[in-house]
């Protein structure tokens, strides 16, 4: 028999140790900003794995430092470039930034993530800027929680600006956004019906508004009907939304919305408005979790009795109805 496992400790305890040791080497190495070790572990958060857990444990305490801004809007309004040109006036800062790339419909790599790659490739060997683009497929919970812990990766290795895209508009970036302490929302000239439909949930989480490609005909009148949807809502923290116009591909107007971040950032902190977002996002994620881990166990408890078909059976017969069947279910596991 081999020496190895004559040993008097137990096998299992001796594997258990030695991943807890790579555990701790990879935490470590994410401190230090190591990006193999940062990629790995987003792998791992990708497809939820238990260990990913561990490691956002582990490295929760190291997060909240970090600055996020999301960036929504229709495909092809500009949103890669605006990220870039917005990047680089942060590194004239001195600032370190992470971006995260959010294409919920690309199941693989496809040309969108292939072309925001081309676009940020002025900063791919720039060490101060880790760029990671995140597809949809298989995310337990959903791609928003997904992209808040990858979030808290980059913020843990100790990135100053966190900037994520997404790849249009709708409910699912209306949820990704909730991560960000300002938000984007990108506009192009001769969209009006692409901004009516967008004016329903995105228009209210807008902090700053960008018409992008204003070296097109029609931005002004972009700028109006912007401005008119505004004036219906009222924003609840008493910051007026502002508007900006640029020319992303030729860096133009970026200087003037770097610092309307700059600006919507210093008004959150004088208002405590940072910890207000900072518990908006923490109650969203624990509401998230608390709802995905419940009804993992529910349906866990419905297997072992033999599965949902039975039940709904039963259901359909008149034989019980569906509150008694979850109240079962429930008092079954406790609650
Ligand atoms: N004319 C013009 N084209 C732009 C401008 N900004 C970006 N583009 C181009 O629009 C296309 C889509 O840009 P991209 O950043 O990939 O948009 P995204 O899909 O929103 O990320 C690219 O070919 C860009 O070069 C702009 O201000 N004016
Ligand atoms: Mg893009």
């Amino acid at each position: 028999m081999d020496a190895r496992f004559s040993s008097v400790v137990p096998f299992g305890a001796v594997w258990a140790q030695g991943n807890e040791r790579r555990e701790m080497d990879l935490i470590e190495r994410i401190l230090n900003g190591d990006l193999r070790a940062v990629g790995r572990l987003i792998t791992m958060v990708e497809n939820a794995t238990p260990e990913a857990v561990a490691a956002l444990k582990a490295l929760y305490p190291h997060t909240g430092h970090a600055y996020v801004i999301g960036v929504t809007g229709p495909p092809g309004s500009g949103k890669s470039t605006l990220a870039d040109r917005i990047t680089g006036e942060l590194r004239e800062l001195g600032k370190t930034v992470g971006i995260v790339a959010v294409d919920p419909t690309s199941p693989f790599t496809g040309g969108a993530i292939l072309g925001d790659r081309l676009r940020m490739q002025r900063h791919s060997l720039d060490e101060g800027v880790f760029i990671r683009s995140m597809a949809s497929r298989g995310h337990l919970g959903g791609l928003s929680r997904a992209t808040n812990d990858v979030v808290d990766v980059l913020d843990a290795m100790g990135k100053d600006y966190i900037l994520i895209e997404t790849v249009g508009v709708g409910q699912a970036e209306v949820d990704i956004m909730r991560t960000a302490h300002t938000t984007l929302v990108v506009a192009v000239p001769g969209l009006g019906d692409e901004i009516q439909a967008i004016k329903a949930g995105i228009m209210e989480i807008g902090d700053l508004f960008v018409v992008n490609k204003a070296d097109r005909e029609g931005a002004e009148r972009t700028v109006l009907e912007i401005e008119m949807m505004l004036e219906h809502g009222q924003s609840d923290d008493g910051w007026r939304p502002k508007i900006f116009k640029t020319v992303a591909s030729r860096g133009e107007g970026i200087e003037a919305l770097t610092h309307g971040v700059l600006e919507h950032r210093e008004f959150l902190f004088e208002e405590d408005g940072h910890g207000r977002k900072r518990r908006e996002r923490t109650r969203w994620v624990l509401r998230g979790l608390l709802e995905e881990r419940l009804a993992a166990r529910a349906m866990a408890c419905i297997s072992r009795r033999g599965g949902l078909d039975p039940l709904i059976e039963k259901i359909a017969a008149r034989e019980t109805d569906p509150y008694t069947a979850v109240e079962d279910v429930l008092r079954t596991l406790g609650l």
